[in-house]
């Protein structure tokens, strides 16, 4: 081969590493995605370079304030539209594999935060429960009465988190402990926090808590 060829070929194979490198980290400064690597047991303040919200000195906006999980007696129910209908403890969601994203919340009031959430996959704690055909919405419940609901394809294809901690710290029960639905791209209202049942259902007219209250369903941030 001739070799001016040869190394026209070479210069772009390194352009094209190059630029897809560049996206790449483009991607990581929006939404990572990792098995999660133990950062040591302190709080995190920055993340890649970008500073993180502390999530305790938020200002409270839930329906009924911080509630107290007793994890001893919590169980997470994956019910509804399923084969086989699931009750996990606190220690069997922290069993699974955990992965880390860097995501902002965006609240309909006008603030955000941004934070380093750590969990399971909500697509790996269905798999457990197998969900039958025809389902195609998530109704999420939580502790304080609290609802909201996603589509689940949206909750498949994003890799959509179930987060035990933030930042590095384990969520407190004003940050949502024992587990806070990570719904990236959506707004605040669809971030449930204290969750303790996922319904498989085949509603997809399904409106929560503030949806059922005049908020637009999809919540598209
Ligand atoms: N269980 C529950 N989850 C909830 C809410 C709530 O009232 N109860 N409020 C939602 C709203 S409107 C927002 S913006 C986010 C963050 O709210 P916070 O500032 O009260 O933490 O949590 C969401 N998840
Ligand atoms: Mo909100």
């Amino acid at each position: 081969m001739d070799i001016r060829y040869s190394a026209a070929i070479l210069l772009g194979v390194v352009m094209l590493a190059v630029s897809g490198c560049s996206s790449s980290a483009d991607d990581n400064n929006r939404t990572t995605l990792r098995k999660a690597k133990d950062l040591g047991r302190v709080e995190i303040k920055k993340y890649q370079g970008q500073r993180l919200t502390d999530f305790e000195k938020l200002r409270d906006n839930s329906i009924q304030g911080p509630q107290e999980v007793d994890t001893a007696k919590y169980r997470l129910t994956i019910d509804g539209l399923v084969s086989v209908k699931q009750e996990l403890s606190y220690r069997q969601v922290l069993g699974m594999d955990q992965y880390q994203k860097l995501i902002t919340l965006h609240c309909v009031e006008g603030w955000s935060a941004k934070g380093l959430f750590e969990g399971a996959l909500v697509g790996d704690i269905l798999k457990l429960a197998v969900v039958k055909p025809g389902a195609n919405t998530l109704i999420f419940h939580a502790a304080d009465g609290y609802t909201s609901s996603l589509p689940l394809k949206a909750v498949l294809d994003k890799k959509i988190l179930l987060a035990y901690k933030v930042n590095n710290k384990t969520l407190t029960a004003r940050s949502g402990f024992p587990f806070q639905l990570i719904a990236e791209d959506k707004l605040g209202y669809k971030w449930v926090k204290w969750l303790r049942r996922i319904e498989v259902s085949s509603d997809s007219t399904y409106r929560g808590f503030w949806e059922s209250r005049g908020y637009d369903n999809k919540a598209d941030y």
